[in-house]
């Protein structure tokens, strides 16, 4: 059993009147501030505001189930095979030396939280992410899912060329008695045409109903067999197109029941997904970028509270331009244009290649700008009311030209390469040019962001909150759509009507102050006032 498999006692220990712990549960106080502001005449009132609540965390990390639909994909079986070497410590020989499995990439186990400082030396504490609260190893994740390609996994895993040979070696019996893939509901027209080949292991008939009860059995089942107190289930599988919104279909929690029922054709396999978890009361994360969370299915988990998060991994490119635009933007610099391209040959790339699916991920690439361009109208006009109220482009206000390209180029296979033109204005009509280039093994950063979300939507199952200052009596879980997961998405599914946060440091921020929140610590502050004063 691999070191990192020891179970070490919850480490932190906060001396607080705002924290106290039992056997079950931390709880913790905390104080929300924050400032209500109105424009009145050109100036701004300002009304600094408090709510207090209280946070319980039930100490007991559950026994997880990871269900990943696409789980014989690339991202599943190198998902699968990485969780395997960790397990049993499989070390492994590359052309540079000797190789130890590793979670570099994870937030939680590869990242640090400030604590605190030692007040003896002034110097930082810091700790693991992972060490904050109780959470699930992911060595400990109890692996499994469905696929449309009957392939067995360590035939997955070899199909993927993703891993080194000499780890792929030693891990094929591991990966063999995984077995292989449960068989999934395969809808042609939601995935590329030239997926078909791989469709070998579908649920048969058309009824959606019916489907949609083989899938609620399939968790059922596995959640039986493996003793488990959780399962996640993961939309891994291809993109698919977007599903068109169509009221009385998909546009209210019956209206999508009742589709489902009509096996109406704008249901989508992910959708269908969704709502089995949902049903089954096990939180859903959809990490592609098709529309899976219609009206119907966030209503629909709002009156299970069940827990859904989505959309699609944020691994690689938009990444990167979710810290460099805000980059550009918070240090006055006007971006005109961003041009994105990358290339990639892995089978997400094949499906790319078509129409449909393309434009889901061009959607989800695109929208991670808009809110640092919306929070600064000293560089970009924003919309007057009659362009709002007129809709189209124009509704948006002034916005840099943003282009997003993506092409299937399979000899590089799973190594995509991605280019990014920033063309900004700089002082008094200036023009500044950047480029990056980036190159990575895309299944190698998504698998840890796949282990993050699903490690975290279980805490997140285990947290209730109280909101002390509305009288509220009873802890109650938090509202259903996750937007916690926010920093691994790239288009993040919020509370309907509230703002998407798209900055990736303000997305850790919120994250990192919500886990010290219920430990009952302030949120990191870069004030350091003690370093700055007399
Ligand atoms: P992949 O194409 O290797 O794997 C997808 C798997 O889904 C395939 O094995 C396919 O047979 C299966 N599948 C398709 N429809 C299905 C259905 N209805 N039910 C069950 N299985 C089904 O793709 P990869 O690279 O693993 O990526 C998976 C998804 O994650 C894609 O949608 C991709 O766009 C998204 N994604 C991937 C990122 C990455 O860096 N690898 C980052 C962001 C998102
Ligand atoms: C081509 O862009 C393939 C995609 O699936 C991406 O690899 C994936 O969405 C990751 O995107 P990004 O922009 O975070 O690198």
């Amino acid at each position: 059993v691999h070191p990192t498999s020891a179970r070490r006692p919850y480490p932190i220990v906060v001396q607080s009147d705002l924290t106290s712990y039992s056997d079950e549960f931390i709880t913790s106080k905390f104080t929300s501030r924050n400032a209500d502001v109105s424009v009145t005449g050109g100036q701004y009132i300002v009304t600094p505001s408090l709510k207090e609540y209280e946070f319980q965390t039930a100490r007991k990390v559950s026994k997880t189930g990871l269900m990943m639909v696409g789980w014989g994909g690339n991202n599943g079986s190198t998902l699968s095979a990485t969780i395997l070497a960790n397990r049993h410590n499989i070390i492994w020989r590359t052309k540079s030396g000797v190789q130890q499995p590793n979670y570099i990439g994870s937030l939680l186990r590869a990242s640090t939280v400030r604590l605190g400082s030692d007040p003896s030396t002034g110097k930082d504490i810091h700790v693991p992410v992972s060490d904050v609260l109780p959470m699930v190893h992911p060595n400990d994740l109890v692996l499994g899912g469905w696929d449309i390609s009957g392939s067995r996994m360590d035939e997955a895993m070899k199909r993927a060329q993703v891993l080194d040979w000499d780890l792929q070696r030693q891990v094929v019996p591991h990966m063999a008695a995984l077995g292989k893939p449960l068989p999934s509901v395969y809808y042609p027209d939601f995935i590329a045409a030239n997926q078909e080949a791989r469709a070998d292991n579908v649920i048969p008939g058309k009824d959606k109903l019916a489907h949609l009860e083989h899938i609620r059995a399939d968790i059922r089942r596995f959640k039986q067999t493996h003793g488990l107190d959780r399962v996640v289930v993961f939309w891994t599988a291809n993109t698919e197109r977007y599903s068109e919104i169509i009221p009385g279909v998909n546009d209210t929690a019956d209206a999508l029941l009742a589709a489902i029922k009509a096996s109406h054709p704008e249901v989508s396999p992910s959708t269908l997904f969704a709502v089995a978890s949902i049903l089954e009361g096990e939180p859903f994360v959809n990490g592609a970028p098709q529309n899976t969370f219609v009206p119907g299915a966030i209503e629909l988990a709002e009156l299970h509270k069940s827990f859904i998060g989505g959309d699609d991994l944020k691994s690689g490119q938009t990444k990167l331009k979710s810290v460099f635009a805000e980059f550009l933007v918070n240090a006055g610099i006007k971006p005109l244009s961003i041009a994105s391209y990358n290339h990639l040959g892995n089978n997400d790339g094949h499906n790319l290649s078509a129409e449909p699916q393309f434009k889901s991920k061009e959607i989800s690439k695109s929208s991670v700008v808009d809110d640092m361009v919306n929070a600064n109208a000293l560089l970009f006009k924003p919309a007057s009311e009659e362009a709002k109220a007129k809709g189209g482009k124009a509704a948006k206000g002034e916005h840099p030209d943003h282009i997003v390209v993506i092409k299937y180029v399979p000899a590089v296979g799973d190594s995509k390469r991605a280019i990014d033109e920033y063309y900004s204005e700089i002082f008094c009509g200036g023009r500044s040019t950047i480029n990056i280039f980036n190159e990575c093994e895309d299944s190698l950063l998504a698998t840890p962001l796949i282990l993050d979300l699903a490690i975290l939507t279980e805490l997140l199952t285990r947290v209730k909150y109280r909101n002390v200052s509305a009288g509220q009596a009873e802890f109650a879980p938090l509202y259903s759509v996750l937007s916690l997961l926010s920093y691994m998405l790239k288009a993040p599914l919020v509370k309907p009507g509230t703002d998407v946060v798209n900055s990736l440091n303000r997305q850790r921020n919120a994250l990192e102050s919500f886990l010290k929140a219920c430990i009952g610590l302030e949120g990191s502050s870069d004030l350091l006032l003690e370093t700055r004063i007399w």
